[in-house]
């Protein structure tokens, strides 16, 4: 059989570091060639080979409404013919930045740029100008992009790949960087007593994502807000994963937290590179050329990433959607751990609305220590069956899987089904 997908890899890696542009999606972890894909569209995937898989990857979280939505790809293409470049303002991107604000009410202004990775590094350079402090208070296992300051014990690739910090990244610049347990308040109390005063901001994923799907423990969130207000600090919430995934306020409104800053990537660009930083007026009103702390972006606001957001954005809106992603989320996370344990398989499903993972440890898991105790070893197995089995999931046994619109009941019965049939061959086989 014709396997286009390895042949594609062996050319990529002879001009590509890896193979890939993104290291989690070269599929190491798994033992496996990464798939390489010719379309998509709804919730279907279909390979350089022409097979098709049920995708739970949804771009590691962009793709909500589903893959070639037609409102956004007809968007996309209205936008392209006007030019998809100028440089200049456009009335596009302050339609997309009122849009923001009026759906995250905690964002007063907010500036667009060009992905997740860019928003969080701009939003704790603002964090640092604002309050003349140095110090970023983290959690272990939470991924907020590569950018310097926050590759400290980070989850996704890093911790998927094993890498303990990065070459490159100065140790003098690492230092201003604590990263402590998740969920973990005591010690976020005793860092605050003991350097109170040097924390520009604490950055946290209010859901993590980025060590597969970890929740915030009961009044962890407010704790956070609790501590930053009393010491001065700002409170960062890293929405890239959750903003208008989990509700169209995101975690912020699903939890009753308002942070001082928001980070947003993923789903504000409907599948084209988008990301943002906002937050309260008096902090934004401190970026240039408003204010002295500088951060700029030919790309920044482009009038089609614009486009292909907006048009995501004015689905989910109201809000009325999200009732449907989170029946569907609860019939595959509930379905999934039935299937195991069914099986005899032992795993910890955690889950939030149309976002979770499958943990194969007994569990719980609440932080990146017990993340990391579940075995990698099953999940590699698992991945190959269940993508045998035609679902495609993130290579990675630290990464979500997320459940778009567009995944019909049918689809998600095969996916159980097909997991079904992966849990009883673990058992025989591996567990
Ligand atoms: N940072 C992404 C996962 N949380 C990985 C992106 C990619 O490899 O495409």
């Amino acid at each position: 059989m014709v396997n286009r997908s390895k042949e594609l890899f062996e050319r990529a890696l002879r001009c590509i570091p890896g193979g890939v542009n993104s290291p989690v999606r070269a599929a190491k972890a798994v033992g496996t060639v990464p798939v390489f894909i010719s379309d998509a569209e709804g919730a279907m995937l279909r390979d350089a080979d022409g097979r098709e898989y049920i995708d739970y990857v949804c771009s590691w979280g962009p793709m909500i409404l589903g893959h070639a939505h037609g409102e956004v790809i007809e968007a996309v293409r209205r936008w392209a013919e006007r030019g998809t470049s100028y440089g200049a303002p456009t009335e596009i991107e302050v339609e997309m930045a009122e849009t923001i604000c009026a759906m995250v009410p905690s964002m007063e202004m907010v500036r667009m740029v060009n992905s997740g990775t860019e928003a969080t590094m701009s939003a704790i350079r603002l964090a640092r100008g604002f309050t003349g402090r140095d110090k970023i208070i983290k959690f272990d296992g939470c991924y907020h992009g590569h950018a310097d300051s926050l590759l400290v014990s980070a989850g996704s690739g890093v911790a998927t790949l094993g890498i303990p910090g990065s070459p490159g990244v100065p140790a003098d610049l690492a230092r201003h960087t604590v990263s402590l347990p998740f969920n973990d308040l005591e010690a976020v109390g005793l860092a605050f007593r003991r350097f109170g005063s040097e924390v520009a901001a604490v950055i946290v994923e209010p859901v993590a994502g980025n060590m597969g799907v970890v929740l915030p423990e009961e009044g962890f969130l407010q704790g956070l807000r609790d501590m930053t207000s009393r010491y001065g600090a700002l409170l960062i919430f890293d929405e890239v994963i959750t903003g208008f995934r989990l509700s169209a306020g995101g975690a912020q409104e699903v939890f009753s937290i308002r942070p001082d800053l928001t980070c947003l990537g993923k789903i504000i660009g409907g599948g084209l590179p988008v990301g943002a930083y906002g937050g309260r007026r008096d902090i934004m009103e401190r970026v240039a050329p408003q204010g002295d702390i500088y951060q700029a972006g030919t790309l920044s606001g482009n009038p089609v990433a614009m486009a292909a957001g907006l048009a995501t954005l004015k689905i989910l809106r109201d809000g009325s959607l999200y009732n449907d992603l989170k029946e569907k989320g609860k019939m595959l996370f509930s379905g999934l751990k039935e299937a195991a344990e069914s099986s005899g398989v032992s795993v910890t499903v955690n889950s939030i609305g149309s976002m979770g993972s499958v943990f194969f440890t007994k569990g719980p898991v609440k932080d990146f220590e017990s993340a990391a105790r579940a075995s990698t070893r099953i999940f590699r197995e698992y991945y190959g069956q269940m993508l045998r089995g035609g679902i495609y999931l993130a290579p990675s046994a630290f990464e979500a899987s997320f459940v778009s619109l567009a995944h019909s009941q049918q689809l998600i019965e095969k996916t159980i089904n097909s997991a079904k049939e992966a849990f009883r061959f673990l058992a025989a086989e591996i567990c």
